[in-house]
């Protein structure tokens, strides 16, 4: 297939910066069509209980089967999913391999209070660092100043830390950090999970609301631990639904994931 050099050179230099830096910001990743879509339906997951009842199954001790509605079943949560522009940059940074781990799907309150400087990447089978998982924040509504900010501290996910390693820190302001604080609706802002990153609050000033959505996906080439104790209902209900396309065989592929254990 023909391929036009200055866009490898550009490829290649956009795979080099999310290697060394451990983050992407993507501006209006997410279409205006597909924005108006998702903002119901994050209402609606927010306002019906259907967050709250999702959380619950992986958090009660006596664990129920699968919630009534999962975030991948909304129709336009499922086109977020697999939103092909996403695909071809998940592929250009990690490789055309790659196995979906999870969806969430949240509306911040002003006044909520902020998310301590943590990392998410889950660990794999083989312990092995050189596999990627990558997340996917999207932010519907944009970012400003009426709402918290996205902080993320480049080049710590080349460290060997836990994800809490920097929790008692909250959100404070740490050197070399950077402020995500300015971006047009529909952005989205790709990590290495391995990378520390905090929300912090903005002043509770305003009521606008913060529409969040993050999706999460790992190289494959190991087993990662899944993130819900109805993870094979998740995935096979995404291949029933053909989320793929027929484009992504790994991408629902359950024997990419060891058995679930809760964590603490
Ligand atoms: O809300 C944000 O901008 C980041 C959220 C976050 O850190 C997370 O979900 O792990």
């Amino acid at each position: 297939m023909w391929s036009d050099p200055g866009e490898v050179v550009a490829v290649d230099a956009r795979r080099e910066e999310f290697t060394r830096s451990g983050y992407l910001v993507l501006p209006e990743m997410v279409p205006r069509a597909l924005i108006d879509r998702l903002v119901p339906e994050v209402d609606r997951w927010v306002d019906d209980g259907l967050r709250a009842r999702s959380i619950a199954c992986c958090t009660d001790t006596v664990q129920v089967s699968a919630p009534p509605v999962m975030e991948l079943e909304l129709p336009a949560h499922g086109a977020l999913l697999t939103h092909p522009p996403l695909m071809d940059v998940l592929a250009q940074l990690i490789g055309s391999s790659f196995v979906f781990h999870h969806l969430h799907s949240d509306r911040h309150d002003a006044g909520r209070g902020g998310k301590p400087w943590h990392h998410d990447r889950e660990p794999n089978a083989s312990a092995d660092p050189s596999l990627t998982m990558v997340h996917a924040l999207h932010y519907l509504g944009g970012l400003d100043e009426t709402v918290d900010s996205l902080v993320v501290l480049p080049g710590s996910h080349h460290e060997s830390a836990s994800k809490d390693s920097r929790t008692h820190l909250g959100t404070s302001e740490l050197p070399d950090e950077i402020i995500i604080d300015r971006l047009p609706p529909g952005s989205t802002v790709l990590i290495n999970s391995g990378l520390f990153h905090a929300r912090r609050p903005a002043p509770p000033v305003s009521d606008r609301f913060r529409y969040f959505v993050d999706a999460s996906y790992c190289q494959t080439g190991t087993q990662w631990r899944p993130a819900k104790p109805y993870w094979r209902h998740m995935l096979s209900r995404a291949r029933s639904l053909g989320l793929d396309g027929g484009r992504w065989p790994e991408l629902f592929a359950e024997r990419h994931f060891t058995e679930y254990t809760q964590t603490a």
